[in-house]
């Protein structure tokens, strides 16, 4: 079964408060189909790897084979990391997190404002490409970023742990808007976050 793009759960301007149409384009049409294409390429001779979800490819990267380590890594992760991403972005916003997540942020953190402050340093300081993460591990959350397109599933890197948000702070997720101003968009981010799809994350 190849890996497909999954179409947007919303229109390409219904995020504008924070995220401009033509980078919903581009960043959906363009950026996330060429990671589902290129892991369906790096996969197409391997019959094996082709039977795995993308979930079990990226927790067990390091047992497949040496040469397709890294296309699956970056292609794999870039797949999962946006559909992910996708998911956790609606123009409905509750603007605050809801449910048992809330009450788990609270105690963790202490306040949601103190959360958020954490979790935008992780975005703003991940120097050049990466991801800003909220996850859950042993039962605690915790707030991380990674390089490129790592993400907590793998288990070739250090930050490890059950997503339950995530932020992309690549350029091509926000320069036509924001140009070299990687704090407002963080800043906006926190008008479009589905707090109900990051609940139903950290209780399932
Ligand atoms: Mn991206």
């Amino acid at each position: 079964m190849a890996h497909t793009l999954p179409a947007l759960p919303y229109a390409h301007d219904a995020l504008e408060v924070a995220i401009d149409a033509q980078t919903m384009e581009i960043h959906h049409g363009k950026h996330h189909a060429a990671y589902v294409n290129n892991l369906n390429a790096a996969l197409a001779e391997r019959a094996d790897l082709q039977s795995k979800s993308l979930d079990e490819l990226l927790r067990g990267l390091s047992t497949v084979p040496d040469n397709l380590r890294n296309p699956i890594r970056n292609n794999g992760g870039g797949h999962w990391n946006h559909s992910f991403f996708w998911e956790l972005l609606t123009p409905k916003s509750t603007e605050k997190p809801v449910g048992k997540l809330a009450e788990a942020i609270e105690k963790r953190f202490g306040s949601f404002e103190r959360f958020k402050e954490e979790f935008s340093s992780a975005a703003a300081g991940r120097f050049g490409s990466g991801w800003a993460w909220l996850v859950l591990r042993d039962g605690e959350l915790h707030i991380g970023s990674t390089a490129n397109q790592d993400n907590p599933l793998m288990d070739t890197i250090d930050f490890s742990g059950k997503p339950i948000l995530g932020l992309d702070v690549w350029e091509h997720a926000y320069y036509l808007r924001y140009q070299n101003r990687r704090p407002e968009y963080i800043a906006n981010f926190w008008k479009i976050v589905n707090w109900e799809r990051a609940n139903a994350h950290y209780e399932s």
